[in-house]
């Protein structure tokens, strides 16, 4: 009782409930200036941005932490679900920013921070990346968070707190070079590291079989090696409405810093390093964004995650109900995103019956209660799949409960479909062969009551194609669940132009409901209202093109068309594609053919993982022609292409809101949903895109004649790949045999002659399965619609208002809703 006055003074201490402007821009000042002389030392106040950030992060943090001390309590609480997202990969980018707006703090710190002679913007872009991502899955987890903060669900993110994130890209010679992203350098003042709640983790050893008391026979994990999982919480705050949900990180670290043992025995360095191993599991975030590469590490790092939060939830689960976990099942749901985090179905069953004693067949019901999973891919090479020999010897226990998983799940099948041996082999949780492996999203199928697609085709496919087999067994467990972006971080926050025009238009209830953009709809019609649009965009092409000389030396020009492909660099994506349109545009300048062409700079940035060989020639690529086509006076006035390097959430703020076209053009049936489609789309650009993903949700909901289509179909792409040949087709098009003479007769090889045969081969061969020569001719006739349509400015800033007015839909708001609603069955918890 006596901390209750003591917590009382706290609260008004951190944030008096109704301060007046003034007191507000006092308290703030004062609060600037305390963390700079005592929290940071600093011994005078000096204006430096980067220490600004730091005092302006613990300033707001302090503010957070009354409501996410509420939060916390709220949920503990309240006798409703809570659902633990759990994720090998959490793309946060910058929290700053994000924390002021939806603290409401923005005039007020602006304000505050001009006293200290800085500008809001300078302290912001001090803020080093979280980049603890690769991609579209990492960021739509921190997407997701944002939504259920917003939506005020009881929902807390897990993941791995690495302490190298995503590689800083660096551009040398046209190349990639790949540099170490230490992004806690200078510390992360907005986690709060929670030692008491530290998990023990075991690997390696072997099991034995052992009698209880009972007599009942048991098998045990004996001689692991463990280490410690330390958790590091960050703060997740809703949109202006008292939430803060938490995303808590674990760092490895080993049992015992110094072993006395060894110490005596002289072994000191070795001891020592004892620790460094230990550490190592949570180091550095493997850079591939689809393909598995059946590193021990990347397993270690999985079954760490997902051991370590299991356990802190059944920690939490016995502080209130004792070791009765009757209501378990009903009372958590665990998010798999995607297969990565694969091992919570056996080690929820193995701590359940090895750790609390509970049978096989609660323990298995429990299980299956609470487990759901994502499926982000349909790429063979990047379904994961572990050797049972590998895994064996890293996590013994739990393979033989895999094992046993296995057995009465083929049991289940043999019943339900007598006579098909052929069904129980293309099922099995365990592939036979030479070296036998675990099929990771087998494993999460039969361990969930839900598995869910990324957008409908995705959806589609998944249940006519990879999970047929499932989707029989099981006619109701596979579900989609489109993907979204929120509107917070990807409108109003980087586009504040655009927020302030439609504060002004159709209010602000837009940014917690997103439906509401739909009243921009009737003003695509309205000539002062396209104009103002039209302002906005043409500010944020100046900001755009500003950065990009920053970055690239290279001058955009905003009376230019700006057309930006920004993603993960992969030959499904065809960025090559992209770029065989710029050689084309080229040799139509070099041949004087130029009627009906519109001037346009090209931007393509993103990152390839360091051992895609192809992916980083087509980084290469992109660098020679840009440089060819740059430097080319000829070119100047209707022609500019950078590679722009390093692309990162901090990036596509920037970028985003500058773009007019959006290049959504990968090979129909491969790119799950996309969801960089979806933030260009809010902010006005307009889609180029093939019928993949939600490209198709995306063409239906701004109208087909808002849309800039071409390509094969998912169906069609299937059937051509039966009879492809793209020599013939390379030969009967003039145009497209010009774009192909260029790359092959050395017009960008620079100093490096045939340096590009490996993309002209692959595009030259009937097996490409990206397909690119066959949508080739395609995409250019519709890069040649777009430039009609962009000559009919007012016909443009029209189409653009409309894709905006229709966005509604895909907010993470509405996804997440959907999967309160339909997965979790968890409802908001407000006080
Ligand atoms: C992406 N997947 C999909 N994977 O490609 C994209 N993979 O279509 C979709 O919109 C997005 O997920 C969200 O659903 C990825 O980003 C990875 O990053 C990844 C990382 C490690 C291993 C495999």
């Amino acid at each position: 009782p006596s901390i209750l006055p003591m917590q009382k003074t706290l609260d008004s201490a951190v944030s008096p409930s109704s301060e007046t402007d003034d007191v507000l821009l006092g308290s703030l000042s004062h609060e600037l200036r305390r963390h700079l002389l005592f929290t940071l030392g600093r011994d005078d106040i000096d204006s430096d941005p980067g220490y600004c950030f730091r005092a302006a992060a613990i300033t707001i943090r302090d503010r957070i932490s009354r409501d996410w001390r509420r939060t916390r309590e709220l949920q503990a609480a309240s006798d409703t679900r809570h659902v633990n997202y759990l994720s090998l990969e959490f793309l946060l980018g910058r929290s700053l920013n994000n924390a002021i707006q939806n603290m409401d703090l923005d005039e007020a710190m602006r304000k505050a921070l001009h006293r200290f002679g800085v500008e809001l913007e300078e302290v912001i872009d001090k803020e080093h990346d979280a980049g603890l991502g690769n991609g579209g899955l990492g960021r739509l987890a921190a997407c997701f968070l944002d939504s259920c903060a917003n939506l005020q669900l009881p929902v807390s993110g897990y993941g791995i707190r690495y302490e190298y994130g995503m590689f800083h890209q660096l551009i040398e010679g046209g190349r990639q070079v790949e540099a170490p992203d230490h992004w806690l350098r200078d510390g992360n003042p907005w986690e709060i590291e929670r030692p008491e709640d530290t998990k023990r983790i075991r690997l390696y050893g072997r099991t034995e079989r052992y009698v209880d008391e009972k007599g009942k026979p048991h098998s045990r994990w004996v001689e692991s090696l463990d280490i410690l999982a330390v958790p590091y919480d960050m703060p997740i705050p809703g949109f202006r409405n008292g939430t803060v949900n938490t995303l808590r990180l674990w760092k490895a670290t080993a049992t015992d810093a110094f072993d006395l043992n060894e110490f005596n025995a002289g072994s000191y360095p070795e001891s020592v390093a004892q620790k460094n191993n230990a550490e190592q599991i949570s180091m550095v975030l493997y850079p591939n964004d689809a393909s598995e590469n059946g590193k021990e590490l990347r397993l270690k790092q999985q079954y760490f995650l997902v051991s370590a939060s299991l356990q802190d939830v059944l920690a939490n689960w016995v502080e209130q109900h004792g070791e009765d976990f009757s209501g378990f099942g009903e009372k958590n749901c665990f998010q798999l995103n995607d297969t990565h985090p694969a091992c919570a179905v056996p080690e929820l069953m193995r701590l359940l019956m090895d750790e609390h004693e509970l049978e096989w067949d609660q323990a298995w019901e429990i299980t299956t209660q609470c487990m759901a999973y994502t499926n982000h891919t349909l790429l063979p090479e990047a379904l994961e799949r572990w050797s049972v020999s590998l895994f064996g010897q890293l996590l013994p226990r739990v393979l033989e409960i895999i094992f046993e998983i296995n057995e009465r799940f083929l049991a289940e099948v043999a019943k339900k479909f007598p006579n098909e041996p052929e069904l129980l082999k293309r099922v099995s949780l365990i592939e036979e062969g030479h070296t036998p492996h675990i099929r990771m999203a087998y494993l999460s199928i039969v361990g969930s009551f839900s598995v869910n697609g990324v957008a409908q085709l995705h959806t589609d496919l998944l249940k006519t194609g990879l999970f047929a087999d499932f989707d029989r067994i099981w006619p109701n467990k596979i579900n989609n669940k489109t993907n979204g972006v929120t509107q917070r971080r990807w409108l109003s926050h980087c586009n504040p132009g655009l927020r302030d025009l439609m504060n002004e238009t159709i209010g602000t209830r837009w940014e917690s409901d997103l439906e509401e953009i739909s009243a921009l709809a009737p003003l695509a019609e309205d000539a002062e209202f396209r104009s103002r649009w039209r302002g906005v965009k043409n500010a944020n092409k100046e900001r755009l093109s500003k950065y990009v000389k920053q970055n690239t030396g290279v001058d955009f020009d905003p009376s230019m068309l700006f057309d930006v492909q920004v993603k993960r660099i992969h030959e499904y994506k065809r960025q090559l594609m992209n770029v065989l349109h710029v050689i084309h545009l080229y040799d139509r300048i070099l041949q004087g053919e130029t009627a009906g062409m519109v001037p346009r700079c090209v931007l393509i940035g993103g990152k390839a993982a360091p051992g895609y060989h192809l992916a980083k020639l087509i980084v290469k690529l992109i660098n020679n022609v840009a440089r060819v086509v740059n430097s080319d006076p000829r070119a100047r006035d209707l022609l500019r292409l950078v590679f722009f390097p390093n692309y990162r959430v901090s990036a596509m703020e920037v970028i985003c809101p500058g773009t007019e076209l959006s290049e959504q053009i990968s090979t129909a049936g491969k790119e799950a949903s996309g969801t960089g489609n979806m933030k260009f789309m809010m902010n006005g650009a307009l889609t180029i895109g093939t019928l993949d993903g939600a490209n198709i949700e995306i063409r239906e909901k701004a109208g087909a004649e808002n849309f800039f289509l071409f390509g094969l179909n998912a169906a069609e792409a299937q059937e051509a790949r039966k009879s492809y040949d793209p020599n013939a087709i390379i030969a009967a098009d003039p145009a497209i045999a010009r774009v192909m003479e260029l790359l092959e007769g050395g017009h960008f090889h620079g100093s490096e002659p045939g340096v590009f045969g490996e993309l002209t081969s692959g595009l030259r061969n009937p097996h490409d399965q990206w397909l690119t020569i066959a949508d080739l001719r395609s995409f250019i006739d519709a890069q040649d619609r777009v430039a009609e349509t962009y000559q009919k400015a007012d016909q443009w800033d029209r189409m653009s208002i409309l894709n905006a007015a229709n966005s509604g839909w895909f907010s993470s708001d509405r996804t997440i809703q959907q999967y309160a609603d339909e997965i979790w069955k968890v409802k908001p918890l407000t006080e």
